[in-house]
């Protein structure tokens, strides 16, 4: 339990961040959990591990890889205490697995996409978008990265220091310099906290601005999201949350007391209309935003009716 808290809590405070990451980190807690949680019946043992999920599921609204993993990990179909605990450990284990291959052949679709001599632009910390560039870089290609500095919490440091490990030129922006700086640029690629099901995509705040701007410079827009970031639950209407974050995350506490009048807020994501895309890059291949329910009914394997 103790260790299942610390997840919670590490996803909670960004500790562990990024949408692919918490879903590793949220199915990794839900193993070992249910590896050693004592359970008397198989109903203790179902309450156990339905507030675990809810634990691990309350902890950032936004991204849709979180409830995915949780219930991709969490499903069990026998009624015997040990045998549904060993599906849960055999589910985290396919879920790491698999979100590990996901990330390679996203890496291996989307380099095909980057052409040598081109500047990609990319916004926040995404290893999905990530494995894109690094995979092109590896194939020789010779590119240069603009990365945005992504405020409030600033990981386009976290990108650029990741690129120049790797000997990837990089230039670091302001989000505000996005615009202006389009024009040098070929190819945007950005990651995904969640694909709704019609093809719009919700990810880090300012994510639109640099769509918007990329469309009206003609400039290639791409995004890199694993299959387990589509959202099964706008098929059922649904909207997905737009996290609001603390707000000691734009303004330091000495600034703020001294502004008691100032309203200020923290959206941390935004939402991208399915026109401003060109490709999502997935690890079952790239596909335009209008394919996205197919994605949800052919690779997310639930059906509607066990939604509702
Ligand atoms: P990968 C991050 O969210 C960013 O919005 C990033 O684009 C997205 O997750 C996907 O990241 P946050 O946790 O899964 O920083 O591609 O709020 O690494």
């Amino acid at each position: 339990m103790k260790q299942l808290q610390d997840t919670a809590e590490k996803i909670s405070s960004m500790e562990i961040r990024g949408a692919g990451r918490i879903a590793t980190a949220a199915a990794v807690a839900l193993r070992d959990y249910a590896g050693s949680l004592e359970a008397g019946s198989i109903e203790d043992f179902s309450r156990l591990i339905e507030n675990a999920a809810k634990l691990l599921v309350d902890t950032r609204p936004t991204a849709v890889s979180l409830p995915n993993a949780v219930r991709l990990t969490s499903r069990y179909t026998s009624a015997d205490v040990e045998e549904a605990r060993e599906e849960i450990i055999n589910n985290a284990d396919r879920f790491i697995k698999q979100a590990d291959d996901a990330l390679q052949k996203i890496g291996e679709i989307g380099a095909r996409r980057i052409r040598d001599g081109d500047v990609i632009m990319t916004h926040c910390n995404s290893n999905a978008a990530l494995s894109v560039i690094t995979t092109a870089f590896d194939q020789g290609k010779d590119i240069s990265v603009i990365a945005t500095e992504t405020r409030p919490r600033r990981q386009g440091l976290l990108t650029s220091k990741h690129l120049l490990d790797y000997g990837i030129p990089t230039t670091l922006i302001v989000d505000s310099a996005a615009r202006y700086c389009m024009k040098e640029v070929d190819t945007v690629i950005v990651g995904a906290d969640a694909i709704a099901v019609n093809g719009a995509l919700v990810n880090k705040i300012g994510t639109s601005q640099l769509a918007l701007a990329a469309h009206e410079a003609r400039t290639n827009f791409l995004t890199a999201a694993e299959t387990y970031k589509f959202s099964p639950n706008t098929i059922l209407g649904e909207f997905i949350e737009i996290e609001e974050r603390s707000i000691d995350e734009v303004l330091d506490e000495e600034t703020l007391a001294g502004l008691p009048k100032l309203n200020v807020r923290n959206p941390a994501f935004d939402i991208t209309p399915p026109e401003y895309i060109d490709l999502i890059i997935t690890d079952v291949g790239a596909v335009p935003p209008g394919m996205a329910y197919t994605i949800i009914k052919e690779h997310l394997g639930w059906e509607v009716g066990e939604m509702v």
